[in-house]
Order: C-alpha cells, then sequence, then structure tokens
C-alpha cells in the first residue's frame, strides 16, 4: 500500500492494546454484557465521559413495542445499497407505533434561520415523513398539536419554557429534548445551546424514532464531555487511502473545489453530525507537502463550507519539512525565526479562507517521517512552532507513535521513554495523540502505559476504526467491545481508577483541551465502508466519541435497529453475532496476547514465520519469540521490563504469571509449549490449539445467526453480508491452519485430539505469498477458499 510519504513497510505493522479482563481494563473481554440487546438499558452517562439520557415513558430502557413484528412482504423489502447508512427512516411497520407518531410529528417549526437549524429542519422533515408516511411539512409557527419546535435557549419560543433550566448545564453542544405547550398547543421542543445543539438533539430524536421508542413521555438529553470528537482520514492527494479498504478516497482532492458540492460530502457531513463527530481531517499522516499550497487550501476551504453547518471543522495533516519542501527555504528547524515566520503566514493564510480550521495532527520523527529530531530539538519543540502559530484559533495534535529504526530491545517502551520526559513542556493548545496500545491497532493489546503517565499534557485517544489488521473490508469484527475494552481500562494509578476514558475526558487530570481520533474507514464505494457490517464501527466511533459510558452492547442495538429492523428476529441474533465477533477474531488470529504475525506490508493473512524484512521489529518472529522450549515476548522485570512503565499495580499485576489475564499471556511472558494454564488446564500449546479452532467455528455459528435474518432483511444486503461471513471463515480457517502448521513445527508438538486436521502443509502456506492478495485494499486469497472450515473443533 504505497502512499506519497510512507515510510512503513512492514514496520508500520505490529502494534496491540486491549487490557481484557481486569488487569489493565476493567471490561471483561468479549461476553456481552447482558442478553442479546433487544432490551439493552438506553441510559448511558454519569459524571465521566458524556451524557445521554432518555426517558420515554418506559422506565428508561429500549423497549420492544408489544406489537409483533411483521414478516415483511417483497414491497416493503427493497433491496438497499448501504448507501443510506443508518439514516433510512423506513415506514414504521408496526400500526400502534405508527399511529402514535403520526399524531405526535406532523409539522416542524424552526426559531431561527440558520445553516445548522436548516440542517436539522431538514433532517426533521425527511425523517419523520419516511417514518410517519406522511408528508411533514415546515411551518412558520405553532398552529396545531404535532408540531416540532426547533429553537436554542434564546429563541423566543424557547426561551421561557421550564425545560431552559434543564438545558443550560448541557453545555455548548448539549440538546434537551421534551414535550411542552407552545401557543397553547403541545409540542414537542427540540433545543440546544447552540445550533449545532439543536442539530444533534434533531438526530437523536430521529434516533429515537427509528428505534421505535414510545414518545408519550418524551425526555431525551445529551451533551458530550470530550471537546474535540475527530476522524482522521489517511487520504492520500492521488485519491488513495492508506489501510482503505472502501474505494478511493471520498474528498475527489484533484476535482475540489468544484466537487465538493457533491451529495457525498453533504451525507458524509449528515452522517457524522448524527454521531456527534464535529471535527475531520482530510489528510493521510503520512504527510504531503502540497497539501498546504494556495491551491489546496481553496480545496480545504470548498470542503469546510460543506462541513460547517453539521458542525464539523476540517483539519489538515502538516508535513514538518513543508517550509523547505513548497517554501523554498533551507530549514525547518522549529526554533528558526523564518520557519516560524513561514509556518505563521501558512496559517494566516488558512484562517484567511477558513475561518473556523480546527488544526492540525502531525506524524513527526516516526516512520521515516521528517520532525523536530533531524534539527535535534524536541517533540515539544516541533509541536509548539505550530501551537503558537494556532493560539486561540486551533489546536495541534502531535502523534506519539514514534519507534526508531536502530531496532531497540523492545519496540512498544520507546513512545513513553521519548514523550514522558516532555510532560509539561507543551502548549496549552497542543495535545500529545496516543493510539489505544503501544503496538499498533492488533486485535488486542494492552492500554498504552502513556496514558495516566503524564499529568501536565493533554492525551487524545487514537483508535483504529479501518480494520487494518482485523480483517480489513470482508471479515466481521464490531469493535465496539475493543473500543469499550480500552475505555473502560483503568490504569490503577489512584488504586482504582483513573480509567483511559477518565484520562482523556480531562476529568482525572483537569485538561484544558481533550480529543479523541478515529482512523476512518470510509471511501468511495457505495456503502462508504466497504462492508455493510463495517459501518457499525464508524457508527459505534462516533457514539463513543460522544459517550465513554455507552455500552457496545446498546450501540449494537442501536444501529441494527437503524439499518437493519427493529424486529427481535432480526435484533436479537445480528446483535449477538456482532458482540462475539471482535473476540472470535482474536481467537483466530492472535490468542493468548499474541500480536503482529500477520502478512507483511499489506497486513492481510497470517504470517508467523516470517524473519526476512530489514528491521527485526518488522518481523512477525520478533513479537512471538516462538522456539523449541516455547512463545511469547518477555516483558516482565526480568525481561524488557515494558511492565515498569505502567502503575504499579498494573505492572505486577501483568508481570506475574499467577496475574496476568490469559488474553495477554503471550504478549508480556515468554511460557513452555507444555506449560499448564490454571484456567483451562491445558497446555500452552493445547490452548493455542483450542483458542484458534473456537475461533473458527465462532464464525461458523455467526453464519448461522446471520442465516436465520434470511427474509427478514432485504435480500442484497443479506447476500453481501452471507457471502463475507463465508470469505471469512474460509480465512479464520486459514489462519488457524497456517499458524498451528508454523507453531507446530517450531515446538514440535502434534495437534491434539479432538481438532480437525491443518488442510496444508506450512510449506503451502509459506508459498501463498506469491498468490495472495492480488489487490490489497481488497484483498483476498482464493486459493484457501474451499472445504468446510468448520468445525475445527471435531465432536
Ligand atoms: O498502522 C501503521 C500503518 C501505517 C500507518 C502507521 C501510522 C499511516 O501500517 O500505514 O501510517 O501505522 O499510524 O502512522
Amino acid at each position: 500500500m504505497a502512499s506519497a510519504g510512507a515510510a512503513n513497510n512492514d514496520g508500520a505493522g505490529a502494534s496491540s492494546l486491549a487490557g481484557a479482563s481486569n488487569v489493565g481494563s476493567s471490561g471483561s473481554a468479549g461476553a456481552p454484557s447482558a442478553g442479546t440487546g433487544a432490551g439493552a438499558a438506553a441510559t448511558a452517562g454519569n459524571p465521566g465521559g458524556g451524557t445521554e439520557n432518555a426517558t420515554a415513558g418506559s422506565g428508561g430502557s429500549l423497549t420492544n413495542p408489544s406489537e409483533t413484528y411483521p414478516l415483511p412482504d417483497a414491497a416493503t423489502l427493497k433491496d438497499e445499497d448501504g448507501s443510506s447508512l443508518w439514516l433510512r427512516y423506513p415506514l414504521v411497520p408496526i400500526p400502534g407505533r405508527l399511529a402514535e407518531y403520526q399524531a405526535a410529528f406532523t409539522t416542524v417549526v424552526s426559531a431561527a434561520d440558520t445553516p445548522s437549524i436548516n440542517a436539522a429542519e431538514a433532517e426533521l422533515v425527511l425523517g419523520l415523513s419516511g417514518l410517519t408516511g406522511k408528508t411533514v411539512q415546515v411551518a412558520p409557527a405553532v398552529t396545531g398539536a404535532g408540531a416540532v419546535v426547533l429553537g436554542t435557549a434564546t429563541s423566543a419560543a424557547i426561551k421561557d419554557l421550564p425545560l431552559v433550566a434543564r438545558l443550560t448545564p448541557l453545555g455548548p453542544e448539549g440538546y434537551l429534548i421534551e414535550h411542552a405547550e407552545v401557543g397553547g398547543q403541545a409540542v414537542t421542543v427540540v433545543a440546544g445551546n447552540s445550533d449545532v445543539g439543536v442539530l444533534y438533539g434533531a438526530f437523536a430524536l430521529l434516533r429515537h424514532l427509528q428505534m421505535h421508542q414510545p414518545v408519550g413521555e418524551l425526555a431525551l438529553s445529551g451533551s458530550p464531555k470530550i471537546k474535540n470528537r475527530l476522524l482522521n482520514h489517511w487520504d492520500n492527494l492521488d485519491g488513495s487511502v492508506e489501510r482503505g479498504y472502501a474505494g478511493k478516497s471520498i474528498w475527489s482532492w484533484a476535482s475540489l473545489p468544484g466537487s465538493a458540492s457533491s451529495a457525498v460530502l453533504k451525507n458524509y457531513a449528515r452522517a457524522n453530525a448524527s454521531i456527534g463527530i464535529n471535527g475531520t481531517v482530510l489528510t493521510n499522516v503520512n504527510a504531503n507537502a502540497q497539501a498546504l499550497t494556495a491551491a489546496s487550501i481553496a480545496k480545504v476551504k470548498a470542503v469546510a463550507d460543506v462541513l460547517r453547518p453539521y458542525g464539523i471543522k476540517a483539519y489538515l495533516t502538516a508535513r514538518f519539512s513543508a517550509p523547505r519542501e513548497i517554501g523554498g527555504l533551507s530549514t525547518a528547524d522549529p526554533l528558526d525565526a523564518g520557519v516560524k515566520q513561514w509556518w505563521a503566514a501558512k496559517i494566516d493564510e488558512i484562517y484567511a479562507q477558513v475561518p473556523d480550521f480546527g488544526g492540525f495532527l502531525i506524524k513527526a520523527n516516526s516512520e521515516g517521517q521528517p520532525g523536530p529530531q533531524d534539527y535535534n530539538r524536541t517533540h515539544a519543540d516541533g509541536a509548539n512552532l505550530f501551537a503558537d502559530a494556532l493560539k486561540g484559533r486551533g489546536i495541534v495534535l502531535w502523534r506519539a507513535f514514534v519507534y526508531s529504526d536502530t531496532s531497540p530491545p523492545d519496540r512498544i517502551k520507546q513512545a513513553y521513554e521519548e514523550f514522558k520526559p516532555l510532560d509539561g513542556k507543551f502548549n496549552a493548545n497542543v495535545l500529545v495523540q496516543v493510539k489505544n496500545g503501544p503496538l499498533d491497532f492488533q486485535p488486542r493489546e494492552p492500554f498504552h502505559p502513556l496514558f495516566g503517565a503524564m499529568p501536565k499534557t493533554p492525551l487524545a485517544l487514537e483508535l483504529q476504526i479501518t480494520k487494518e489488521y482485523l480483517g480489513e473490508d470482508t471479515h466481521l469484527a464490531y469493535l465496539g467491545p475493543l473500543y469499550e475494552e480500552v475505555l473502560k481500562a483503568d490504569t490503577k494509578l489512584n488504586g482504582t481508577g483513573p480509567t483511559v476514558a477518565h484520562i482523556i475526558d480531562g476529568s482525572a487530570q483537569s485538561y484544558a483541551v481533550t480529543a479523541i481520533s478515529g482512523v476512518a474507514n470510509i471511501g468511495s464505494d457505495t456503502n462508504w465502508t466497504g462492508s455493510h457490517m463495517n459501518q457499525a464501527n464508524w457508527y459505534v466511533f462516533g457514539r463513543m466519541a460522544w459517550s465513554q459510558d455507552i455500552s457496545a452492547e446498546l450501540v449494537a442495538n442501536e444501529w441494527v435497529r437503524q439499518t437493519f429492523s427493529n424486529d427481535p428476529m432480526v435484533l436479537t441474533p445480528v446483535v449477538k453475532l456482532m458482540m462475539q465477533s471482535r473476540e472470535a477474531l482474536v481467537s483466530y488470529m492472535t490468542p493468548l496476547g499474541l500480536a503482529h504475525i500477520m502478512g507483511s506490508d499489506h497486513h492481510y493473512g497470517p504470517g508467523p514465520w516470517i524473519n526476512d524484512l530489514s528491521r527485526a521489529e518488522w518481523n512477525p518472529v520478533y513479537y512471538h519469540k516462538a522456539d523449541a522450549q516455547g512463545i511469547g515476548f518477555n516483558r516482565t522485570a526480568q525481561g524488557s521490563n515494558a511492565v515498569g512503565q505502567y502503575s504499579t499495580a498494573v505492572g505486577q499485576a501483568l508481570g506475574a504469571r499467577a496475574s496476568v489475564p490469559d488474553e495477554l499471556l503471550l504478549f508480556f511472558h515468554h511460557v513452555g509449549w507444555t506449560e499448564k494454564l490454571a484456567s483451562s488446564g491445558r497446555t500452552v500449546w493445547e490452548e493455542l490449539v483450542y483458542r484458534y479452532s473456537h475461533g473458527v467455528d465462532e464464525v461458523g455459528s455467526m453464519r448461522e445467526a446471520w442465516a436465520t435474518v434470511k427474509g427478514r432483511v432485504d435480500a442484497k444486503r443479506f447476500k453481501a453480508v452471507d457471502d463475507f461471513l463465508q470469505t471469512q471463515h474460509y480465512e479464520a480457517r486459514w489462519w488457524r491452519d497456517a499458524c498451528l502448521a508454523y507453531f507446530g513445527d517450531v515446538s514440535k508438538q502434534p495437534l491434539p485430539a479432538g481438532y480437525a486436521p491443518l488442510a496444508k502443509t506450512l510449506a503451502e502456506y509459506k508459498a501463498l505469498k506469491s498468490q495472495c492478495p492480488t489487490d490489497v485494499t481488497k484483498p483476498r486469497c482464493t486459493p484457501v477458499y474451499s472445504g468446510s472450515p468448520s468445525p475445527a473443533i471435531t465432536p
């Protein structure tokens, strides 16, 4: 996946974090919290990460109407292409609820004529008309029952209502939705403390209705805790997307500014506003200086103008050497006066065109990117250069994803070693952006030890939505449980707490500025994300960026109701398979804390044997350390002592065999193949065989669950999801068989009884490198798509 400036070949590969079970996290990995989501509680929020409260006349939880959902007929189950995402607003199919909505929502009355309130009005007209099957009109005033009144706390129709007292504390982006009396009529008020707050309220009301919730005692409210909730697009100016599996870049950079008027950008803005995302970084962190030319700034302006009404700011990535590359300067030294002047002028030039420009995201001195260390300056010197020029206008997100090219003893320790000494040295408008784990977006890792280690420096969390290491476009892996695990990870700095969520929402260490980033999975594909199910990952990122306390299961419940159906016959099996998907993938790819054992460069398919890349820490063998005696990376005090970078409580728990969770065992310990695990009584080898095989069979049960919704989901999307599940099942078997072939060969351990034999030889798996994949943006491996992958655990 070549891209301008991308120095990464396999180096950028591996990383991992997660904090399953109670060490380093409070979430128990993978086990869905309660039931299958049908009745999942709808309250998300306590004083911590963002709030969202819903009472709708049924005691505060998502309800399933007592009415039975009819089996849809061909007329109502038209094929869909996924382009509407979760903003589909289909006619409510249950008569009671339909009648309730038709009575409650007849007109929309806006208290102001501003871009964001107009966007809210248009969305409500579209949504309410779709859901009620009636044309909902815009009216200048309340003239009868069923009006939805939009406005802020200062709007004439709203300012004297009692609800204003409850609205004010919700902050600048907060919203409140309640019944009230206006003009002597019972109405529904959608109020915000700002126009964008009203827009968020409109989307929250439509989400509530799309989930067929009662509106008798409507009282919804929400306010985000984290101020900047961003997507990071690794989009190149040539239209390619690094680690993108959903087609070309949606910006169509070459045809900007003209193409900014396309419906795509507007729908992109609607989708993001509906989940509370308020910032987007347009360009790849492997940055191109051409993104900062006058011509490019005009393109950014065009995009920013489309996004602004939806409360979304545009950001860019800055190539540190731009003063030399496009500025004609001989240096890019951050302390050089000419360089400071150049950036100050460049930033003024941007603000002249984009008055609400968000700021810069910067990857420096990482994977070959230029940076301040090229001038023997620190990361703080580099970041503060931009911070000074952006002061009072924008923020700097300075990435901590660094590892040197002199093959350190333990790559995962480097970011901590480089950044911790700089705590408190960054200007107030700088956040250090830290990946969820110390390695690189693996299916599971411990949380990054920098969280909690820089009390004087705001830290932003970087999550990956695109599935670079989790099956790219095809594999169904709902990332909600991973995100929840990270956010709820307990740093134990104070014995108990703070969690990573409380670090990044600023409550634990009183950060003045807060941010969370998600590396986008969006492209020009009709379904936006390469598969229908990948849409859920964009959705859950937004929902958890807004409210860090919301559960993955509740979000899956919301998404399935809006994207497919509220029918329990669909909801129950689909939420269940989504909630088991990430853990299944961990099992068939990197069980027991293994990490970074995938194919080189494209990171697709298994490659635990790889040992020929130029830098040691790019090779899978560097991470699993498998030898005749055992497997796993010794990061204890007797090894690289990476555990020493955590709080004492977490470090000791991870560093001891008795307390390290099985899910992280081989991430922190090198253990003998025949050592028995206390949890299962199996040897390490037998446990690997069990987990790899269990993972494959889990995909089998996900396929069976999806099959049950046939006829209740439109045929087109049903088939697309079903086909990808089949591909995933084959590839899960490939992962299992290839990894066990290799580890079996190294350990000389036989496959225990009760397991399906390996389909091919180790040599045959190694040889697949020349055939798979042919297209790294849509990776496939047809030579392994045969036979029946399950049962891998034979009865
Ligand atoms: O995850 C790795 C990827 C690179 C990426 C890098 C990073 C944008 O393999 O493609 O580069 O990390 O996060 O900077």
